[in-house]
């Protein structure tokens, strides 16, 4: 059965919930990070980390949700067909992996982007983090105005992918999502699936 390796918590939300959306047979499997199974996986330790039936693995979230969008038309999660609308799904898959996730790494691992091995630099560093993020969710915010999805062809893989990162916004962001309601709209369109419900659930253990 294809199965995705996720962390609680982590991007890999995004494939976990578009594997229930689609609804065909899957595995999911809870993993540590630096843990052997993981490792045995993917040498990179990182998640998501997605294998196929014949042992062909894919990592990077952005080309598994694109794969399974394509590989499961009739779930209708790609964002169109035309050469515009395959861009745009492209351009904010992009803006997610390399704009917004990558805002988020001083917060998460402040250590990373520090040499001085103190409390104060490693604060700075997580506030610049806020701003980085708060840059990101602007121009996200701005981009849903008068929008219930992010695609232009409704609800698509692009949807998925922003939610664990709205959800970490939601938790680390000094005021949360009070200056992006529209995020915050997106959030609870689609936080109320219960597809979505079922996963969350699922990732806590419950
Ligand atoms: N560019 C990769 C990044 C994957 C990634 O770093 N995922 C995080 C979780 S959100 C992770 O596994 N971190 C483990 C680590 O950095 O050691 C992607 O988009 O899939």
């Amino acid at each position: 059965m294809p199965t995705l390796y996720y962390a609680v918590g982590a991007c890999s939300l995004a494939p976990h919930v578009t594997l229930e959306w689609i609804g065909a047979p899957y595995e999911s499997v809870k993993v540590q990070y630096g843990s052997s199974t993981l490792l045995a996986v993917n040498p990179v330790g990182a998640v998501p980390s997605f294998r196929e039936d014949d042992g062909w693995l894919l990592t990077q979230c952005g080309a598994i949700l694109e794969y399974l969008a394509s590989k499961h038309p009739e779930a209708g999660l790609a964002g169109g067909d035309g050469i515009r609308a395959k861009a745009e799904a492209h351009r904010w898959s992009a803006f997610f992996t390399s704009d917004v996730h990558a805002s988020f790494w001083p917060i998460f691992m402040p250590q990373r982007y520090t040499t001085d091995d103190n409390e104060a630099a490693r604060k700075a560093v997580v506030e610049a983090g806020h701003k980085l993020v708060a840059k990101q969710f602007g121009i996200l915010n701005r981009h849903l105005d008068r929008r219930e999805y992010i695609l232009d062809e409704g609800r698509s893989v692009i949807d998925a992918y922003s939610f664990p990162m709205i959800r970490w916004a939601i938790r680390l962001l000094p005021g949360g999502l009070t200056e992006y309601p529209n995020v915050q709209a997106l959030h609870d369109r689609i936080a109320v699936d219960p597809a979505v419900q079922k996963v969350l659930a699922r990732e806590a253990g419950k």
